[in-house]
């Protein structure tokens, strides 16, 4: 069946002109709406932002000339998602939000949007498509937040089940991205191209920071062979290296074992990297990965403290993190780490703590970041009453001034920042000097860094 209503999908992320992220990738999920719509039989185009100029991209939206505009948003990207939805408000006669945070926190997008859509988009988006376009009633679309026309009131329509096979979907729609404008990225920062793909969607475990609104606590897998078949496709786009965008990529190990043995059986020569928890790995599994291709695995890590992780529900320990890195490093697999600073429960103690961790593990790339209280998530609950501001700027691993401490806190942003310098200065110590000159240059660096913290307010 085709459809006459022309759909425009917008990513509106615009990337910093001093961009220096390991991580700039195209948005998956308006890939995977375009080929779904697409399947079906809907006109669409994508526009993603990322190396775009606000004016082009708003250019390129408008001589698309759609009916319906449907705009992703996350945490990062309220502000930017809600301009441009005045700014077009004028140039459909649908304006559809979707994506993370309208999912958890909807009411603040239905001032500008017509639309919300409440998790998975692809057979919600193509439903309402279809709706707009036979004149039909909204409330007959699960799994939409939308304003009554007439009443004006909000309306829920009935939660949509989560799509069951996802080998039932098509790969996004990668001829849509900017592939261009990536490898170009890559190729001045990385010795690599770089791109995403998805294997699974959800995560079983409950951490109290993370925000899982759109896949929940249900893992689902596709199979072995679809996930190689789109490794494949990606290669034959010129992508040197994956970052698999699964919240738990090592969750189930046997899953695992039949990803890299197809890998290894079709001879696909491509590298990877992933997320993964420090609780889900052994060293038979790093070496069958590392013969498929894997050179760098990121964990969360978050704390060094276990007072810390318990509050933060990671039900993991720093002794099986300082393990689980170790396990990599024997494999000659780098290891990537994520930690969180100044989390509600933390003390100047933790934070050393946490920081002389981080610094201690023989790690290639590290991160730290002040803790973001998401909309819908435990964390956000504990801190509502103390939340000073929603407004947060991207933060660029060394442009640290960027961070906000976005709640009122015993720790002061101040303190917080100065302990993230002296982290990643530790680490880069740990990283690129010998024993022996680490041994003579950290100590005392260490020491005259964690009074000066303490002397902090
Ligand atoms: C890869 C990734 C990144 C990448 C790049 C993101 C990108 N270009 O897409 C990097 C590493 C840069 C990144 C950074 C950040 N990320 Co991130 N990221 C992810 C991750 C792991 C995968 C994203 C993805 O590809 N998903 C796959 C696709 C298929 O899913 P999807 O995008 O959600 O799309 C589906 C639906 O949302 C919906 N949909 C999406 N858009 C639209 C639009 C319309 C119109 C409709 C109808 C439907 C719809 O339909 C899609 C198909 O079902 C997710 C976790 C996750 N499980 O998704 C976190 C996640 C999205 N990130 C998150 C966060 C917090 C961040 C940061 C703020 C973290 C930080 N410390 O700085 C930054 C902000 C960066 C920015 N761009 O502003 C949160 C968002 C929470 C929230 N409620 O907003 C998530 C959910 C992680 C988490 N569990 O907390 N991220
Ligand atoms: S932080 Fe990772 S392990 Fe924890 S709930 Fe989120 S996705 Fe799952």
């Amino acid at each position: 069946m085709k459809l006459e209503t022309k759909v425009t999908l917008v990513y509106p992320y615009f990337h910093p002109k001093n961009d220096n992220s390991i991580f700039r990738f195209p948005p998956l999920g308006l890939g995977y709406l375009a080929s779904f719509l697409k399947q079906n039989g809907v006109l669409v185009d994508l526009v993603d932002c990322t190396f775009s100029s606000r004016k082009d991209a708003l250019r390129k939206i408008v001589e698309s000339k759609p009916a319906i505009i449907g705009i992703q948003s996350m945490f990062s990207m309220k502000q930017e998602s809600l301009d441009m939805a005045r700014e077009l408000r004028k140039e459909c006669n649908l304006l559809v939000a979707g994506g993370p945070l309208p999912t958890t926190n909807p009411e603040p997008f239905l001032e500008d949007f017509d639309v919300v859509v409440n998790g998975e988009g692809e057979q919600t988006m193509f439903e309402l498509v279809k709706a707009y376009e036979t004149g039909s009633d909204f409330s007959q679309v699960p799994g939409i937040i939308y304003r009554n026309a007439k009443s004006k009131e909000i309306e829920r329509t009935e939660r949509r089940d989560m799509i069951k096979n996802l080998d039932a979907i098509p790969f996004p729609n990668r001829d849509m991205f900017d592939n261009f404008g990536y490898k170009e990225y890559y190729r001045k920062k990385s010795a690599s191209t770089i791109t995403t793909i998805m294997t699974s969607r959800g995560c079983p475990y409950t951490c109290d920071f993370c925000s899982r609104p759109i896949f929940g606590n249900e893992f689902r897998s596709r199979t072995a062979s679809r996930i190689v078949d789109e490794i494949e496709e990606v290669i034959s786009l010129g992508y040197e290296r994956i970052w698999f965008a699964d919240d738990c990529f090592t969750l189930i190990r046997q899953r695992l074992i039949e990803i890299c043995d197809e890998i290894i059986k079709r001879k696909l020569k491509i590298q990877w990297e992933c997320l993964s928890r420090v609780d889900t790995l052994d060293p038979e599994l790093i070496k069958r990965m590392k013969q498929a291709g894997c050179i760098r695995i990121f964990f969360g890590i978050e704390s060094g403290d276990d007072s810390i992780l318990a509050i933060m529900g990671k039900n993991t320990t720093a002794r099986k993190a300082a393990d689980a890195v170790r396990l990599c490093n024997a494999q000659d697999v780098k290891v990537g780490a994520f930690f969180i600073l100044g989390y509600p429960g933390e003390n100047d103690k933790t934070v050393l703590n946490t920081v002389k961790f981080a610094s201690s593990l023989q790690l290639d790339y590290l991160s730290f970041t002040l803790p973001f209280p998401i909309p819908g998530t435990p964390l956000f609950e504990k801190l509502k009453g103390d939340i000073v501001t929603d407004e947060f700027a991207e933060p660029k691993q060394l442009k640290l001034i960027k961070q906000k401490l976005l709640f009122r806190s015993h720790l002061s942003e101040s303190k917080l920042k100065f302990a993230i310098i002296k982290g990643m200065t530790q680490f880069y110590i740990q990283k690129y000097l010998g024993p022996r000159m680490r041994g003579i240059v950290k100590p005392p660096i260490e020491l005259l860094t964690d009074a000066l913290y303490r002397l902090m307010h």
